[in-house]
């Protein structure tokens, strides 16, 4: 069988790739499966500080493979089934202790572009357009796009781009803030490689507990979030990257970060 995901092992990093370039990286529940193994390989590898996602060909992402789920003579799948593998990808990708890195280069449609905007940091190549496409199907935004979209671009945004399912190109996603960087087409793997080394070369917990914090603030009162601050903050000092940190500072060089608790 093809390999429905690529993983490339960089130093300090991995690249994941989506791979069905002739469906545009639609995902079946093999690509599930194998993306949910390669982000639990990548957690369990204590070298691996960063990942990259991205797709391969000309596509990111279209979302669902809809040959998969059509409605058969003996009536409709069992959508909710489908959905729980998407929500343990959204769950994962957010609590990973490690940045994640997502770099569009095509398409993002349906849960394709949803699952894009649960990555960390988002880069998209110009001729690259995000598509709410669930309307045009009859269906709502999953993989948290109703929770992902008026939070990165206000209520009436979201609500237009759910109901009109328009694509949105890259370089508008960056204006509105969708995303945070739209890039030249060459420019995009170099420039999501270096971030991701970058990154990897980072204080990994202290960012780790910051995108916690970030995840519990959408629901925290600001009491409740200062106190979490405190907590999580005493947790990121007690790292030997904050001694370093603090040391390479002082001592005015670069700071030597091991990623490590
Ligand atoms: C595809 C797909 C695709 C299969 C392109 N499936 N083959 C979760 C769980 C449960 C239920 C349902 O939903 C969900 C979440 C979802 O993601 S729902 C939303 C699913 N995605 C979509 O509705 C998007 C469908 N795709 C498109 O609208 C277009 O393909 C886009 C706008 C992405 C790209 O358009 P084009 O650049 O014109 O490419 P194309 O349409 O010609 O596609 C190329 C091939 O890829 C084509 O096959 P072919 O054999 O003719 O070359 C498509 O059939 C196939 N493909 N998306 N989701």
């Amino acid at each position: 069988m093809p390999m429905t995901i690529l993983v490339e092992k960089h130093q300090g990093y991995r690249q994941i790739s989506l791979n069905r370039p002739d469906r545009l990286n639609a995902l079946n529940a093999e690509m599930h499966r194998a993306l949910i193994a390669a982000l639990s390989e990548a957690e369990a590898d204590a070298e691996c500080r960063a990942i990259l996602v991205t797709g391969a060909g000309r596509a990111f992402c279209a979302g669902q493979d809809l040959a998969d789920v059509a409605v058969k003579d003996d009536g409709p799948p069992d959508l909710k089934e489908v959905l729980e593998r998407y929500n343990g990808l959204v769950r994962k990708l957010r609590a990973l202790a490690m940045p994640v890195v997502c770099a569009v280069n095509g398409v993002a449609a349906g849960a394709g572009a949803n699952l894009a905007l649960a990555c960390d940091i988002v880069l998209a190549a110009k001729s690259a357009n995000f598509i709410q496409a669930f309307a045009r199907i009859g269906l709502i935004p999953d993989c948290g796009g109703t929770w992902f979209l008026p939070r990165l671009v206000g209520a009436a945004r979201a609500r237009a781009l759910a109901i009109l399912a328009e694509p949105v190109a890259a370089e508008r996603a960056a204006e509105w803030g969708l995303i945070w960087q739209a890039v030249d087409d060459d420019r995009l793997m170099a420039e999501a490689h270096a971030l991701a080394a970058r990154l990897a070369r980072q204080a990994t917990i202290g960012i780790a507990l910051a995108k916690r914090a970030f995840d519990a603030a959408e629901t925290n009162t600001l009491d409740t979030q200062l106190d979490l601050e405190r907590d999580l903050q005493d947790e990121a000092g007690h790292t030997p990257d904050y001694a370093e940190g603090v040391r390479a500072f002082l001592e005015r060089r670069a700071a030597n970060f091991t990623g490590r608790r």
